[in-house]
């Protein structure tokens, strides 16, 4: 029997509701909603218009239990009837990670949630630093440094006092769903309050910062049913009352690694390339050394108490905000004319802290190289070029960075993601690596999604392997092997990096 399984996956450049069909030797996706999801400037705050995007997973899940299965093979020339199955048997929501919603005691939310990248957590690691020193910060979570995780959001919180829980948002759609509160461990791994070993909250770390105690909710696993559908719910999309909502990895990422078509035995990295490039490997534990700490090396969770060791890269928010700035949607056009643009001529340093906030990052991009006493680039094309091969030295070091602090030897890259579209970023992600690279898929995060649901439901993909291999065989993926010559790329290294 053919499972039908909605994922809300939910990025930063865009939400989507896809419809996905799980069952022995197939894995389909259908894209049934894609919506915008830009965030909202209020007077002095970012927040993500989380109405807006709850409206529109109704939307998608409505159109999803709508969608007939045997429609499209009927018309593929396939066995399928019209009139053929519809509804759900589950639904699963992924999304970025570090932001949340605050409830009062009866359920109600606090305000919009802030985005991440607001500017009220400026200065405020510092601050928390001086009563939880770094070291110890990372004995207990193993999280990177980043100036928005939710730890110093909350520092920076004032609606603390009349809040009773927290929600990510994941969880807090989920809730919405169903009316049943609770904190998937992928994501409450991106916390840095996560006891990344004791695997739970650390509640001496939310003590010690003010969190109030009881905030935090009770972690779930993925694979675990959240609950049935509230009956509201269930008739504003058109679905049956007892469609399950189930908990997946519910961090975005946690779910692109899960779809990370790697065969066992591969010794590989991944880049989650997206708005955001998470570039790592995946371990069996976590990583607490002095020197995993030094890197700023993460230790996510990941599906099946897998440790996600990674870094996160400034990634491809950079060219979405120039496209904005510019006021075009023509990529494919600028990735033409980059490609027969100079190489090298210009570098960035992607994860300088000035392109962390919404703005124009082609002045941003002028301004570094300012800064760093080189030309700026003159036409757009030549920006763009400048982007990608910094996004590819950027995963260079990253890549060598990771090897070295767990030990170990990569000897694939899988790119997968919007971003393992883009052609001349995976070849020159190959040439600096000097590795070969596997590109897909693109959706990655909601093949993930859909697999842990379909194992909540009983069907036989125990383990990770499992799921790999079935993405493997039911998915394209694109080769590119290294070209060039390493010695530019070591140069072009220490151009950008050898100062430091
Ligand atoms: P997120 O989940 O963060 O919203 P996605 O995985 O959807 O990110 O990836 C979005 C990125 O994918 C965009 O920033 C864009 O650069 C890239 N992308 C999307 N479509 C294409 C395409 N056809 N060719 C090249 N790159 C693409
Ligand atoms: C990617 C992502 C990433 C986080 C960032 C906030 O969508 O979840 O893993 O670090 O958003």
């Amino acid at each position: 029997m053919t499972l039908r399984l909605a994922a809300v996956d939910l990025g930063a450049s865009s939400g989507r509701v896809m419809l996905g069909r799980v069952g022995p030797g197939q894995l389909e996706l259908t894209e049934v909603h894609r919506f915008w999801n830009g965030p909202v400037q209020v007077g002095d705050t970012l927040h993500w218009d989380i109405l807006a995007l709850y409206r529109e997973i109704l939307v998608g899940l409505r159109k999803a239990g709508a969608l007939e299965s045997g429609a499209r093979e009927a018309s593929a020339g396939g066995a399928g009837a019209a009139g053929g199955e519809r509804g759900l048997q589950g639904i699963g929501i992924d999304s970025w990670a570090v932001d949340y919603g605050l409830l009062d005691g009866r359920g109600k939310l606090l305000g919009n949630p802030v985005h991440y990248r607001d500017a009220r957590t400026d200065g405020v690691m510092e601050r928390v630093l001086q009563k939880v020193s770094a070291d110890e910060l990372y004995a207990v979570t193993g999280l990177q440094q980043l100036p928005f995780n939710t730890i110093y959001q909350l520092a920076a919180e004032d609606r603390l006092e009349q809040a009773e829980m927290l929600l990510m948002i994941p969880d807090l759609l989920s809730y919405w769903l169903t009316g049943q509160p609770g904190a998937e461990a992928t994501n409450a791994s991106t916390t840095q309050l996560y006891d990344v070993r004791a695997r739970g909250w650390s509640d001496t770390l939310a003590q010690r910062i003010g969190v109030p105690a009881g905030l935090l909710p009770e972690i779930r696993e993925a694979g675990q049913v959240i609950g049935p559908l509230l009956q509201a719910v269930a008739e504003e999309t058109g679905l049956e009352p007892t469609t399950p909502v189930i908990a997946v990895g519910s961090h975005d990422t946690a779910s692109s690694v899960v779809a990370v078509p790697a065969t066992e035995g591969d010794r590989f990295a991944y880049i989650s390339s997206g708005t955001w490039s998470l570039v790592g490997l995946e371990l069996d534990e976590p990583v607490l050394s002095g020197e995993a700490q030094q890197a700023n090396f993460t230790n996510e969770g990941g599906v099946d108490g897998r440790t996600r060791f990674l870094k996160n890269v400034m990634g491809l928010w950079i060219l979405q905000e120039c496209l904005r700035v510019w006021g075009t949607g023509d990529l494919a056009g600028l990735l033409r004319e980059a490609a027969d643009a100079p190489a090298f001529a210009v570098l960035i340093d992607p994860d300088d802290p000035s392109f962390l906030a919404p703005g124009n990052m082609p002045r941003r991009v002028e301004e570094f190289c300012a800064k760093s006493g080189q030309e700026p680039p003159r036409t757009r094309a030549a920006l763009v070029r400048c982007v990608l091969e910094s996004l590819a030295l950027a995963y260079r070091r990253t890549l060598r960075l990771g090897q070295a602090v767990a030990g170990r030897e990569v000897e694939v890259v899988h790119v997968i993601g919007g971003g393992s579209q883009n052609e001349l970023l995976c070849q020159l992600t190959a040439d600096a690596c000097g590795l070969p690279v596997l590109a897909g898929p693109v959706e990655a995060s909601a093949l993930g999604n859909v697999l842990v649901q379909a194992r909540a439901l009983g069907e036989p993909l125990p383990d990770l392997t499992a799921m790999r291999a079935l993405v493997r065989a039911t998915h394209e993926l694109r080769a590119y092997h290294p070209q060039g010559k390493p010695a530019d790329w070591d140069a072009a290294e220490s151009r950008v990096f050898g100062t430091r």
